[in-house]
Parts: structure tokens; C-alpha cells; sequence
């Protein structure tokens, strides 16, 4: 094949952006273009039919790819990804737009013209010896008013399969994508071509990948251009890439938001029902509290989303969400039968792809806190034999970053509602991080714009869905930090701007952390099942039925109204939960100028205006 003349400009691949004129691309002829850059030996266009599932699995067992678990695990695969392929790349993520203050000092920028020139060189080849899985997809269902269309290109059988447990992959897209409708491109290579440059063939091997790495976003085009990774969030294009990043944009030019949330429905003993929809940073608790147990009687919790929201104003003026996925890609370590039962239900029903968890003799698989005893014997992510003495030592079973893959419609709390294309309205907002200190386990916002200041002030400390240094505090605003795809200033512009258009209608906006320590680093808040807590105070507010104290943190529960009696907290605890100690508050207010300042006049001015005032409460309760 060769590259189609009149749509190719000679120093490049002629991939970004529609030809002139057009308004969205043919898919026929961008399908054709990439296969002519990239010289797969195969183009198969996937249908989402459940046969064409299997068939794709079964590809990947002939390749080594997906090993077939035993009884306990039916019709379920474990795959294991190369060792230094197991997170998302952040340093190696960027935004590809003309403009770098459009990026902003949080995300990393390249020049388009530039990037893509760069691209074209990898991509050229780069599928050598392998199938192109042409996938058109869905994000949202489809047709529906807030969904968005898709098509990824993939020479991963593990990236095809998953997409089609993740989105909507099918017919009912492609005829949408045919139809004129617009839709996102997503490109994406292992970058391990099995003919070298010398035209001999090369051996492959169970997870191929790359040591060079791309995980690009044209912004303006509405491209995404991954190589080199086949991991989760890098290969899994409809998940961050495009309903993170590439929406967050759309929603910024048309008037609605992307946002790394959850999306539950709650249902008080009286039986009043309410939507929240919480933003925590990865491997922060969203799968968890998405598919929470209350604990405390008569109180239901559904389950919407458990990753990704989108939020748009409804004919009716309030916020409306979706869940754009169809499945969960979860973090699997810490996700047991004690915290939570209904994920550990929901896995063992089977149909689930495994990623670096690990293996025991009989075919069934383990991870750090799915059962409390560990097992004898393993065999750890990396395929080596794994015994009770290396989990004494602290080598761990799984990687820290393992994930299980399942359908949406295998969870037992799911809503009967879940894909209802219109979306449920949202009652309350929560932010929430992994705070050792100073954040309350709870605080409820005075107005909009200390809500916003919640949001652009959320820090967290790091998780192993990244690479990079676990247990570092870092900024996280919104939990969008490796996830907005423009200024992270201009996100917050957005959010006051929206939240000015909704009025009275907005929801309540709440701030959460269940991670606060004891001077010995043990968690104080019990959390999972005992996060409806939380949740009956936040409802208590929506109703009117609970007071709350003013505090420079913001509105704190009275104590009383808070239902821990029975939970048997030693003596103090609940105190240390909303301690608002004014000298590490002055320390984080300076630490939030600093992170401020680097937005220079992109900073709204409602911010600004919202430290001061925390200083000046902050002054007040010094005295
Ligand atoms: P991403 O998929 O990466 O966006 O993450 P997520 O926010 O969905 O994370 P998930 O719910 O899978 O949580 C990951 C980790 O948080 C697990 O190790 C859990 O055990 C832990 N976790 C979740 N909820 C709680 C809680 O209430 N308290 C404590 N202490 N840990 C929790
Ligand atoms: C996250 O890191 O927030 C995830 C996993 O949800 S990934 O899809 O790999 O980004
Ligand atoms: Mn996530």
C-alpha cells in the first residue's frame, strides 16, 4: 500500500486533522492512510459482537498473551505485561497545541507540527507482521445526546479487547462514524514491528512494547497519537486519552465538563434519592466507594460510574452526568472479600481480564489484601515463583498497579438505569484526596467559588497508577492533574463560569478524606462500607436537617451529627479527624500561593480572593 497523494502533505503523515474542507474525517480513507503508514500485514474492522470478542481472545491466548484461568476464575484471562511497562506515563504524555500557555505549567506541550513529525517517523512501520484491530466505539451510549464517537486503530490484541469490555465498540458506532457524525481518531502502536529494518523477521513475545514512548493529544484535531505502551490508561484510548483529556476540551469549547469521577446514587432509609458524583485522584477509592456496602442500616448506594463523569446542563437547567465507559479497569490490590464484597462478587462471576496480578497453582488468582491470609504459594506478576516467606520479606504477589477488567453489567449494585443516555441529575460534588494530614473527613463548601478552591487546592499523595514516586504529596486539582487536556486554570475559570450559568440549581460541593493518620501512620477513619457516614451527613445537608460549624476548612459537621457511636473510634479520634490546626493551615496556604503563582494571570481572580480570606480566617483563629 502506499500513502494516498492528494491527502498527504509530503513531511508528514497528513493524519492530523480532517483535509481541508471537511468537517470530519471518511473513515474509510483515515483507516486506509494509517495502514499505509504503519504497514500492518492484516486490517480487521471489530463488529463488538460477542464472537468477535472471543475470536480476539482467542488470538491473544494462541500469542501468550492471555492465559486462561482455572474454574474459580470462568471464561477469565490473566495477562502479565512486561516489567517496565505497568502505569501510565505521565512525563511522556503530552498536549499537542499551538499554543503553550493553552497546555499551562501542569501539562507537558509540544508543538504540533513538531509532534507529529515526530510521530510519523515511529508510526512508519511500526505494525510490521502484525493485525490492525479497527475498533469504532461509543463513549456514553450510543447516539446519545451527551455521548461522543470514536475509532482506535490498535495492533494490540490486548488493547482491542479491553476496548470492547470499556466502551461500546460495534456497528451502531461505525454507522454513526459513516454517517458524518464527529468522531475522535486514536492511533495506536506497540511500536514492535516483527520485521526489523533489515527485513528479518523478529520473534514475538507476550506483551510487546517500546522502550520509547508517546501518549500525544491534539487537542485541536481531536487526535490521539499513542506509542510504545500497552498499558491501561496509555493503550486504552476512549478511557483518559480521549474522555479525559480530549473531552475536557470539547467540553470547555461547548459548555459542559470531563471529569475523573464516580457517579453513585444514594438512597437515604427514607427513601429520598440523591447523585453524587466524586472526584479522588487514581487509586484513591473511586471503584471502592462507587460499589459501597453501607454499613449503617436502611441506607442503598448504586452504582452509575466508577472512573469517569460527564457533566452537562439538562433542559431542565440542572447538571446532568453520564458515565461514558461500559466497564471498570480497577485497581485490584487493597480490593478484597472484607472492602469490598461486591467487587470481589462481581470478578468471581468471571468474563474478567487480569493485568499483573497473581497466579495460584490452581488456576486462580491473588493480590495483596484480596483474602487476609496469604497464600503459601504464587506465581507473582512476573511469572516467578512466589512463596509465603517472599510476602514476609515484603515482595509483593502483585504489582501495586495490578488491575482486573470487567464488564459494567457484572456489577451486582449497578443502577438498572446506569446507560440511560440522558444521564441523572447531580445533587452533591465530593473532593477528595489521600491526605495524611489537615484535610477533614469531611467539609462542606460556604458558596461556588470556595467550592472551585476545594477543587483547584486538592493534593493527594502518589499512588502506583503513575510512574513516579509513591507517597509524595503533590497537587492534584480537581484530581485532574495528568488529565486535563488545557490550563488547569482555565479548567477552574470553567467550573466558576458553569457554576454561575447553573445558579440556585447547582449541586453541593463537598470536600472528603478518608486518610488521614494517627501519629503511629495507621488510617484513623475505618473507610470503605463506613464511608455512608459521610454520605448520610452530606444528604443531612442537602436537606437541611444538619448544622455545621464555619471553619477557615470550610463548613465541618457538629460532631453529634456525625453517626460513629457505634463504631467504637478510641477516645479522640473523631476530633483528630476535623482537627483544623491554624500553623500547618498557614503552611498550606503558602504552599498553595507557590502552586498558584505558576499560573500567572490565568489564576481567576475568585481564587486569589478565596486564599486570602483563608489566611485572614486562618489569623482570626490564631486570635
Ligand atoms: P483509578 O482507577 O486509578 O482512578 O483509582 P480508584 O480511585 O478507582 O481507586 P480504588 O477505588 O480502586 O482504590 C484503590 C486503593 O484505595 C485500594 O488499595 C483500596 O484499598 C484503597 N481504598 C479505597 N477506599 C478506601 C477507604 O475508604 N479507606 C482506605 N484506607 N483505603 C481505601
Ligand atoms: C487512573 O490511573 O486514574 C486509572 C487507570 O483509572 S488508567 O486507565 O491506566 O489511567
Ligand atoms: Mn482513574
Amino acid at each position: 500500500m502506499t500513502l494516498i497523494a492528494d491527502t498527504a502533505p509530503s513531511s508528514t503523515s497528513g493524519l492530523v486533522a480532517p483535509p481541508e474542507g471537511a468537517t470530519t474525517r471518511d473513515v474509510r480513507a483515515w483507516v486506509e492512510r494509517v495502514a499505509a503508514l504503519t504497514r500492518p500485514d492484516e486490517v480487521v474492522w471489530c463488529d463488538g459482537s460477542e464472537s468477535s470478542r472471543a475470536e480476539l481472545v482467542e488470538v491473544g491466548v494462541r500469542a501468550g498473551t492471555f492465559i486462561p484461568l482455572g474454574e474459580a476464575q470462568p471464561d477469565s484471562y490473566l495477562v502479565r505485561s512486561s516489567e517496565d511497562d505497568v502505569a501510565r506515563v505521565e512525563d511522556r504524555t503530552y498536549l499537542a497545541c499551538p499554543d503553550p500557555a493553552d497546555a499551562g505549567p501542569t501539562n507537558n506541550w509540544r508543538d504540533p507540527a513538531e509532534a507529529e513529525a515526530e510521530l510519523t517517523g515511529l508510526f512508519e512501520g511500526s505494525m510490521r507482521g502484525r493485525t490492525m484491530y479497527v475498533l469504532p466505539f461509543s463513549m456514553g451510549p450510543v447516539g446519545g445526546a451527551i455521548s461522543q464517537l470514536g475509532v482506535q486503530v490498535t495492533d494490540s490484541v490486548y488493547a482491542a479487547v479491553s476496548m470492547h469490555v470499556m466502551t461500546r465498540v460495534g456497528a451502531e458506532s461505525l454507522a454513526l462514524v459513516e454517517g458524518g457524525q464527529p468522531w475522535v481518531a486514536c492511533l495506536h502502536t506497540v511500536g514492535m514491528p516483527l520485521v526489523d529494518a533489515d527485513g528479518n523477521e523478529v520473534e514475538d513475545v507476550a506483551w510487546p512494547s517500546n522502550d520509547v514512548k508517546h501518549i500525544a493529544h491534539f487537542t485541536q484535531s481531536r487526535e490521539i497519537w499513542s506509542y510504545g505502551s500497552g498499558y491501561g490508561g496509555n493503550a486504552l484510548l476512549g478511557k483518559k486519552c480521549f474522555a479525559l483529556r480530549i473531552a475536557s476540551v470539547m467540553g470547555r469549547d461547548e459548555g459542559w465538563l470531563a471529569e475523573h469521577m464516580l457517579l453513585i446514587r444514594v438512597t437515604s432509609p427514607q427513601g429520598k434519592s440523591y447523585h453524587v458524583a466524586a472526584a479522588f485522584p487514581s487509586a484513591c477509592g473511586k471503584t471502592n466507594f462507587a460499589m459501597m456496602q453501607p454499613t449503617l442500616p436502611g441506607w442503598k448506594v448504586e452504582t452509575l460510574g466508577d472512573d469517569i463523569v460527564w457533566m452537562r446542563p439538562g433542559p431542565d437547567g440542572r447538571l446532568r452526568a453520564i458515565n461514558p465507559e461500559a466497564g471498570f479497569f480497577g485497581v485490584a490490590p487493597g480490593t478484597g472479600y472484607s472492602t469490598n464484597p461486591v467487587a470481589m462478587k462481581m470478578l468471581d462471576a468471571g468474563g474478567t481480564v487480569y493485568t499483573n496480578v497473581a497466579l495460584t497453582p490452581d488456576g486462580d488468582v491473588w493480590w495483596e489484601g484480596k483474602t487476609k491470609e496469604k497464600p503459601e504459594l504464587l506465581t507473582d506478576w512476573r511469572g516467578r515463583a512466589w512463596t509465603a516467606a517472599d510476602g514476609a520479606e515484603g515482595r509483593k504477589a502483585a504489582h501495586p498497579n495490578a488491575r482486573f477488567t470487567v464488564a459494567a453489567d457484572q456489577c451486582p449494585t449497578l443502577a438498572d438505569d446506569w446507560d440511560h443516555p440522558d444521564g441523572v441529575p447531580v445533587d452533591a460534588v465530593l473532593f477528595g484526596g489521600r491526605r495524611a494530614s489537615n484535610a477533614p473527613l469531611v467539609t462542606q463548601a460556604r458558596d461556588w467559588e470556595h467550592a472551585v478552591f476545594l477543587g483547584a487546592t486538592l493534593a493527594s499523595e502518589q499512588t502506583a497508577a503513575a510512574e513516579g514516586p509513591v507517597g509524595v504529596l503533590r497537587r492534584d486539582p480537581f484530581a485532574m492533574l495528568p488529565f486535563t487536556g488545557y490550563n488547569a486554570a482555565d479548567h477552574w475559570q470553567h467550573w466558576l463560569s458553569l457554576g454561575e450559568s447553573l445558579g440556585e440549581s447547582r449541586p453541593e460541593v463537598f470536600g472528603v478524606n478518608w486518610f488521614r493518620t494517627d501519629d503511629d501512620g495507621s488510617f484513623i477513619w475505618p473507610g470503605f462500607g463506613e464511608n455512608c457516614r459521610v454520605l448520610a451527613w452530606v444528604v443531612a445537608r442537602l436537606e437541611g436537617t444538619a448544622g455545621a460549624q464555619d471553619t477557615p476548612a470550610g463548613l465541618l459537621p457538629e460532631l453529634g451529627d456525625l453517626v460513629t457511636g457505634d463504631l467504637g473510634m478510641p477516645e479522640g479520634a473523631l476530633e483528630k479527624l476535623f482537627a483544623v490546626d491554624p500553623e500547618a493551615w498557614g503552611v498550606e496556604a503558602d504552599d498553595t500561593e507557590e502552586f498558584f503563582t505558576k499560573f500567572g494571570d490565568k489564576l481567576p481572580s475568585a481564587l486569589t480572593a478565596q486564599l486570602t480570606e483563608l489566611r485572614s480566617r486562618l489569623d482570626a483563629l490564631k486570635g
